[in-house]
């Protein structure tokens, strides 16, 4: 494969996401390119948010905000989870303070008028995005920011139970009753729709590492919802065969997972799953936590998001706790979820600095 990270590799989240513990942790945020910013709350004014997301030149840029700004040692593509069922036909919105909205898939008749074939070519300006960001990242291109060869570039997707949530809900919800529901009470259906989102998800990260991202994240936001059962069959089972298929055919990528609310679930995901790095959520307690998890699997997180919307004092010493928790093992430094839109972007920039100035 063309694009396979180089190992050893100078760029230091790279380093940690292969189980190097170094000292400080390299850091970047969930939702790093967001409405926090000013810059690209400038840009938002432009585009809508799909088109934000296929304009390889706005999604170029909007990658790239923080990373100008902050110097974060990841990049993570602009882009959403919802992508990959809109490119299969799933309409979708996203409407102002409401979040996304979908058209919701209840039957089998709505499932099987998902066209998988519609997605390598309704993808294909995010994958052109990824190409251009690898060239600018690794010092090929002149529109550079940050030293050529330090940042990490993170593809990534919804794992399947999470984007399934949106998908049969149609909409954002606090507790995803009619697709829980669905899962218990459907379960052929569910089975297959979950397994449509294994396999086009394992296509479209493939098509992504390939196209220039250097590790790739799953975002399995609403796993904690589910029961045990459920979490083994929908959350482990899935992200385990992904992560099987694409270290096959891609054998040095790295994967970050983040099954949110797992809690007691999160040592057997670390163990069965394969992936590199899990990431933890804001409640999780990562001193109580790292002794439970396989020695070689390394952490992502997890301050609270709410601490830096706080700043000062409070957010330092969260931040120091995280920080030393972490210490002597493959750390990568991150909050628990993602950065709240009313964030002072100078907490953001106090926080980098404390992570990795402060002794
Ligand atoms: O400008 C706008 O108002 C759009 C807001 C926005 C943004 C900036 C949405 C709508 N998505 C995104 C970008 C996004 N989403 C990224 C880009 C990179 C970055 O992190 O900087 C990523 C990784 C996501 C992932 C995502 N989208 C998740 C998983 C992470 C999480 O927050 O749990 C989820 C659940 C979504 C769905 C989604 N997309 C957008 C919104 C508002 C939501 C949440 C809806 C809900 O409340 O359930």
């Amino acid at each position: 494969m063309n694009n396979e990270p180089q190992i050893p590799s100078t760029k230091r989240l790279l380093r940690t996401l292969n189980g190097e513990a170094l000292w400080p942790p390299p850091v970047w945020l969930m939702r790093q390119a967001g409405r926090f910013l000013p810059e690209f709350r400038a840009e938002r004014a432009k585009a809508d948010f799909l088109t934000r997301c296929m304009t390889p030149d706005i999604a170029t840029e909007l990658t790239l905000q923080p990373i100008r700004r902050f110097g974060m040692d990841g990049a993570i593509l602009f882009s959403d989870i919802l992508i990959l069922p809109w490119a299969m036909g799933q309409s979708l919105e996203f409407v102002e303070s409401k979040g996304p909205l979908l058209s919701p898939i209840r039957s089998e008749a709505d499932f099987k008028r998902l066209d998988r074939q519609r997605i390598a070519d309704v993808t294909a300006p995010v994958l052109e995005t990824l190409g251009r960001l690898n060239k600018i990242f690794n010092g090929t291109d002149t529109v550079g920011v940050a030293k050529p060869g330090s940042t990490t570039l993170l593809g990534f997707t919804g794992a399947p139970f999470t984007v399934a949530c949106y998908m049969v809900e149609g909409k954002g919800s606090r507790d995803f009753a009619t697709v829980r529901k669905m899962a218990f009470s459907e379960t052929a259906l569910f089975d297959c729709l979950i397994a449509l989102l294994t396999e086009t998800t394992t296509e479209y990260l493939s098509a992504q590492i390939t196209a220039g991202a250097e590790a790739v994240m799953l975002f399995d936001s609403w796993a904690g919802l589910l029961p045990p059962s459920e979490f083994r069959r929908y959350v482990i089972e899935p992200t385990r065969q992904i992560v099987a298929s694409l270290k096959a055919r891609h054998p040095g990528v790295r994967i970050v997972g983040f099954p949110r609310l797992g809690g007691i679930m999160v040592p057997e995901y670390a163990e069965k799953t394969g992936v590199d790095v899990v990431a933890l959520d804001t409640g999780t307690d990562l001193k109580k936590i790292l002794p439970l998890l396989p020695p070689s699997v390394g952490v992502q997180g997890n301050l609270d998001p709410i601490a830096v919307l706080a700043g000062g004092e409070a957010m330092k010493r969260e931040a120091l706790y995280v920080r030393e928790a972490g210490k002597g093992r493959a750390h990568v430094f991150n909050l628990g979820h993602g950065v709240l839109p009313q964030t002072p972007v100078e907490h953001v920039q106090e926080l980098i600095r404390t992570i990795r100035e402060e002794p």
